[in-house]
C-alpha cells in the first residue's frame, strides 16, 4: 500500500554529480530536500558505466567538481584521465565529505511527477511505494542515463552471456579464454575493446558506423602540474568557465584553409601528440565548413592507414558518413592498434548486417559466429530518455511525453512551458554534452540555486517558462546548431540513434560561455522570459 506522502521543499531526481551538488546548494539555501535515486549509491553515470577501460575523456583536474577549494586541495587524482573506479570513490568521497547521504533515498525509481495546481505542489511517486509532496521538483536524471533499447531478433535464445557497457556486473568480468563479440564503436567500445582483446581468445568486432577517435596518452598527472594547479586553481577554473566547452583546449582563432598546408598538418601533428580533445580547437572553421573539416578528417585518416598494418581494416575504420567532431569523437588508448592482433576481427555492419542472433551466437547476412560472450555497447537514449520514462504531468495533467512528442522544447534547457517549478539539469537546449559537463553541471546547479533565492526573497511561490520565451530558446537553438555541421551526422546528439525518435539538435551549440553569460543577463533581468507568480496567482 502506498504511504503517505512525505512533503519537503524540494525533490531531486538522480544522485549523480547534478543531485550531489545540488542537494548541497539547498542545503545551503536553508531548504528541506530529498534525493531520489534508483542506483545503490551516488555516482551516477560513474556508478553503472563499470566497463573495462571506462574513464573520463576531459581531463579529472577539470573534469571535477570547483564549488570547493578545500575538496580541490585535498582530492589527487591518480591519472590525467581517472578511471571508473576512481571517479566513483572521488562521488563516494564528496557524499561522505558533505553529509549528504543522509537526505539520498537509494534503490529508489521515480515513476511520476504531477503537478497540483490547486495545492502548488509536485507529487512525486516512486516504484518503492514511497511518495513526496515537494513546491520544487528537480531532474537530475542525467544526459546519458538510460541504454537505448536494442531489439536484435532471436536475442532471447542465445545461450552466452550478454554483458551491457552501461549496466556491467560489479563484481567485473573475466574474459579469459573466450571467444567474445561486441556490437557498436562509440567511445565504449572504443574504450573497452583493447582491455578485452586482452583477455579475450578472440574479439569480434561489428561495426556499424566507424568513429573519429584520438590517442589519450593517459599517464600519471606530472607533480609539477598538480603544483601548478593547487597553487593556482582559482585562476584555471576561471580559464575553464571562460571556454565554450567549459575546459581548458587551446582554442584558435587561426582559419585552416588560410594555413598553408604543411603549417597545417604541423599543428594537428603537435595537438595529436598531446592528444584528448586537443585537436577539436585546431582552426576555427573545422566546425563550421566542409573543407576545412575535410583537412582534420584526412589528417586522422592517416594516422588511421600508419596505426593499422591491414590496408582494408584501415579503410573500414575510417570515418565516411559525418565529418570529423559532429558524432563524439573518442579518446582511447590503443585502440586502433588492437586491430593489428591476430586474434581481433572487424566486421562491417553496412556489408553483412546482423541478421539473427542465435543460440551459439550472432548470424549476419554473411556468416554464422559463435560466442561465450556477447557485448552491447550500444549507447543511450540521450537527453530525453530519462524524463521520457518518468510520468511527468504539469499544468492541466498535460504529460510531457506529449508536449515532447515532436521534439523536447525548453527555455535554456532549465525549464518547459506548463510545467511550473521544475528544473532540468543539463536538459535539451542547454550546452551539457557538448562541454565538459562538471562545467555545465556547477552552472546550471548555480543558476537554479540563485533563482530558488530570489524566489524566496521576493515571496514568489512560482516559476515557470513563458511559452514566447521557450519557443524563442527552441528556434536560436535550431539556429546555432544550423551554423555548425553538427547536424549533419546520424548522431545521438541528433536523436538518430533511437527508432522514432524526433531528429532534432538535442544540445545547445553556443558554448557553455556564451550561455554562461545569457542565463545570468536573464536572471540579472528579473528573470526574462519566466513567469514568477505569488501564492495569491
Ligand atoms: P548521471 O551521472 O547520469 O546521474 C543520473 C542519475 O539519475 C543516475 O544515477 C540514474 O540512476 C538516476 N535516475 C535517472 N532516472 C531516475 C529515476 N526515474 N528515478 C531515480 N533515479 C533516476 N562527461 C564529460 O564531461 N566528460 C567525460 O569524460 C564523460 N565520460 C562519460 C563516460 C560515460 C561512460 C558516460 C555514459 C558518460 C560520460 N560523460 C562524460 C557524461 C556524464 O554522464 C556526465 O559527465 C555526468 O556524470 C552526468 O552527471 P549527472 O548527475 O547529470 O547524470
Ligand atoms: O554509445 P554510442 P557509447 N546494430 O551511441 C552502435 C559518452 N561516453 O555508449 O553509430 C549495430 O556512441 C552504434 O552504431 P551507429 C560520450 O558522450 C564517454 O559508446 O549508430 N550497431 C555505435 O557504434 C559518448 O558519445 C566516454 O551506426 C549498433 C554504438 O553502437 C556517449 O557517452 C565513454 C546498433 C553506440 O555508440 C555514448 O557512448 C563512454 C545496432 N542495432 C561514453 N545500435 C568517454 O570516453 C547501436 N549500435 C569519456
Amino acid at each position: 500500500m502506498a504511504s503517505a506522502a512525505t512533503e519537503v521543499d524540494v525533490i531531486i531526481v538522480g544522485a549523480g554529480f547534478s543531485g550531489m551538488y545540488m542537494l548541497h546548494r539547498l542545503r545551503g539555501l536553508g531548504m528541506s530536500a530529498r534525493v531520489l535515486e534508483a542506483g545503490k549509491t551516488v555516482g551516477g553515470t560513474w556508478y553503472w558505466n563499470r566497463y573495462p577501460g571506462a574513464r573520463v575523456d576531459i581531463q579529472s583536474l577539470e573534469y571535477s567538481f570547483s564549488f570547493s577549494p578545500e575538496l580541490e586541495q585535498e582530492w589527487q587524482w591518480s591519472e590525467r584521465y581517472a578511471p571508473q573506479a576512481e571517479l566513483l570513490r572521488y562521488a563516494e568521497h564528496v557524499a561522505d565529505r558533505f553529509d549528504l547521504r543522509s537526505d539520498m533515498q537509494f534503490e529508489t525509481r521515480v515513476t511520476a511527477a504531477h503537478w497540483d495546481d490547486a495545492d502548488q505542489r509536485w507529487r512525486v511517486t516512486t516504484d518503492t511505494g514511497t511518495a513526496f509532496r515537494a513546491r520544487f521538483c528537480i531532474m537530475a536524471t542525467g544526459c546519458l542515463s538510460v541504454p537505448t533499447n536494442v531489439d536484435f531478433a532471436g536475442i532471447g535464445d542465445y545461450q552466452g552471456k550478454i554483458y551491457r557497457t552501461s549496466q556491467w556486473p560489479h563484481e567485473g568480468v573475466d574474459f579469459t579464454g573466450q571467444h567474445v563479440g561486441i556490437i557498436g564503436t562509440g567511445s565504449s567500445a572504443i574504450q573497452s575493446i583493447p582491455i578485452i582483446a586482452e583477455q579475450a581468445a578472440t574479439l569480434t568486432v561489428f561495426q556499424r558506423t566507424p568513429n573519429y577517435s584520438m590517442p589519450a596518452h593517459n599517464g600519471p598527472i606530472p607533480e609539477d602540474a598538480v603544483a601548478a594547479w593547487r597553487a593556482n586553481r582559482e585562476a584555471f577554473r576561471a580559464q575553464s568557465r571562460g571556454t565554450p566547452g567549459g575546459f581548458w583546449n587551446e582554442a584558435s582563432e587561426r582559419l585552416a584553409l588560410e594555413t598553408p598546408p604543411e603549417e597545417r598538418v604541423a599543428e594537428y601533428e603537435r595537438r595529436w601528440q598531446v592528444g584528448g580533445f586537443r585537436i577539436l580547437s585546431a582552426f576555427a572553421d573545422v566546425p563550421v565548413d566542409n573543407a576545412a573539416n575535410a583537412t582534420v578528417a584526412e589528417f586522422v585518416a592517416g594516422k588511421i592507414r600508419e596505426i593499422v598494418k591491414d590496408p582494408a581494416v584501415a579503410d573500414l575504420l575510417t570515418p565516411k558518413d559525418h565529418p570529423f567532431g559532429t558524432k563524439r569523437p573518442c579518446v582511447d588508448t590503443g585502440y586502433y592498434a588492437t586491430y593489428n592482433r591476430s586474434h581481433v576481427r572487424l566486421v562491417d555492419l553496412r556489408a553483412t548486417p546482423i541478421e539473427t542472433f542465435t543460440a551459439a551466437g550472432i548470424r549476419t547476412s554473411g556468416e554464422d559466429f559463435a560466442f561465450d560472450a556477447v557485448v552491447l555497447a550500444t549507447g543511450f537514449d540521450a537527453m530525453t530518455g530519462a524524463l521520457d520514462r518518468i510520468d511527468i504531468r504539469g499544468k492541466g495533467g498535460v504529460a510531457m511525453k506529449d508536449r515532447w512528442a515532436h521534439g523536447p522544447r525548453t527555455y535554456l534547457g532549465l525549464m518547459v512551458a506548463g510545467f511550473p517549478n521544475l528544473f532540468t539539469i543539463t536538459g535539451p537546449g542547454s550546452p551539457s554534452v557538448l562541454t565538459n559537463m562538471m562545467s555545465s553541471i556547477e552552472q546550471h546547479v548555480d543558476w537554479i540555486s540563485d533563482c530558488l533565492a530570489h524566489i524566496a526573497s521576493h515571496q514568489q511561490a512560482s516559476i515557470e517558462a513563458s511559452a514566447e520565451a521557450e519557443a524563442a530558446w527552441v528556434d536560436h537553438v535550431n539556429e546555432v546548431a544550423a551554423m555548425t555541421l553538427l547536424p549533419q551526422a546520424n548522431s545521438w546528439y541528433m536523436g538518430a540513434n533511437v527508432p522514432g525518435k524526433p531528429r532534432q539538435f538535442l544540445p545547445y551549440a553556443g558554448g557553455l560561455d556564451v550561455y554562461r553569460e545569457h542565463c545570468a543577463g536573464i536572471a540579472a533581468r528579473g528573470y526574462e522570459g519566466f513567469e514568477l507568480r505569488s501564492a495569491a496567482g
